[in-house]
């Protein structure tokens, strides 16, 4: 039998957290044969709250668990994992400067950087869920010199999986028939949710979306639109942000980076730039991704044409602002 592995979920109290845990524990994220134990992680006021999702995780009797920390103390939560979910943050309110939010999840991940950092196994794979996502990334890898910045991701597998539904919706497909979509940049409504090389699995084999749905402008509008602002639209109808297709997606970021992408595609993940596609090196910008043993790559030398040229950029320049944002808080 295999060893359990420890997986950190930062923010276990919350929404997300409630959805995600049971998935994890069901093997949904590394898999129906890999034993799991669950570092649940929360701030004081919601330690009980806390206290009773490892109630019902024990009342669930999940064959795969083989254990379950919950707890408020960073370094105990954040010791011996090897895969670490950081969905914990600290939420913008009404009235909130963005200046203000962003002091409060700078110094977060500061320190919840540095455990890691400490007390992580080694090669500890790390997503960032919590919004900003790709900035509070970064200031972890800042924060976390000796993780290899090839460990610390963040997620938007969410919006890449909404721009999947999206295509499947509009031909009436199934979505394990459409892939290779792509969201470029930030986990923002600047995403550029790309389908200039995605396919579609037809009886008369693989055709581009491009082919199928001859209806540029709705391609190049309203389907952005509808992907950028999904979250707003799910808040509007819900009066809550979206949190099981999250937690899914967080699985889904997981398990493909673990396990690896299927032959011939690819996903997208919030990843630290190498400078590919003349995004400026230094962010965490998302890209299209392959996985294999255990390691993402950049999906290279796809074309780019010049309305997603400036889409890529619009969104690079956001991330650029967050970071000089972020490091102002940093003082
Ligand atoms: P909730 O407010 O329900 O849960 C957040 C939890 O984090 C709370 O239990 C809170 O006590 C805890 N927390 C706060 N500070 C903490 C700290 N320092 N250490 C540990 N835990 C801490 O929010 P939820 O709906 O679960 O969303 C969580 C985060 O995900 C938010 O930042 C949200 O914006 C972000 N999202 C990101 C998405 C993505 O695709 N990247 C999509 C969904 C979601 O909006």
């Amino acid at each position: 039998a295999k060893e359990p592995v420890r997986v950190l979920v930062t923010g276990a109290a919350g929404q997300i957290g409630y959805a995600l845990v049971p998935m994890i524990a069901r093997g949904v994220m590394l898999g129906p044969d890999q034993p799991v134990i669950l570092h649940m992680l929360d701030i004081p006021p919601a330690a009980e709250a806390l206290n009773g999702v490892k109630m019902e995780l024990v009342d669930a009797a999940f064959p795969l668990l083989k254990g379950v920390v919950a707890t408020t103390d960073v370094v105990e939560a954040c010791t011996g994992v090897s895969v670490a979910i950081m969905v914990g943050g600290f939420p913008r309110k009404e009235g909130m400067e963005r200046k203000d939010v962003m002091t409060k999840n700078v110094s977060i991940y500061k320190s919840q950087a540095s455990a890691l950092e400490k007390h992580a196994a080694a090669n500890c794979k790390v997503v960032v869920v919590a919004n900003p996502a790709n900035t509070n990334a970064l200031i972890l890898k800042e924060y976390a010199p000796s993780i290899p910045e090839k460990n610390i991701t963040c997620l938007t597998r969410l919006d890449h999986n909404r721009a999947l539904g999206q295509i499947a919706e509009r031909l009436k497909v199934q979505v394990s028939e459409v892939k290779n979509a792509i969201i470029w940049g930030n986990h923002s409504s600047t995403q550029y949710p790309d389908v200039n090389h995605a396919t579609v699995n037809t009886p008369s084999g693989e055709k581009p979306v491009r082919e199928l749905i001859k209806d540029d402008a709705w391609l190049n509008g309203e389907f952005i639109a509808t992907v950028q602002q999904r979250g707003a639209a799910i808040i509007k109808a819900r009066k809550l942000s979206s949190a099981l297709s999250a937690a899914s997606g967080a699985c889904d970021h997981i398990r493909d980076w673990v396990l690896g992408t299927p032959e011939g595609t690819w996903v997208s993940m919030g990843v630290y730039s190498d400078g590919s596609y003349n995004v400026p090196a230094g962010l965490i910008y998302s890209f299209p991704v392959t996985c294999c043993n255990g390691e993402w790559t950049i999906v290279k030398g796809l074309p780019i044409d010049e309305f997603s040229r400036k889409k890529m950029d619009a969104t690079a320049e956001e991330l650029t602002e967050e970071k000089a944002l972020a490091y102002s808080c940093l003082s």
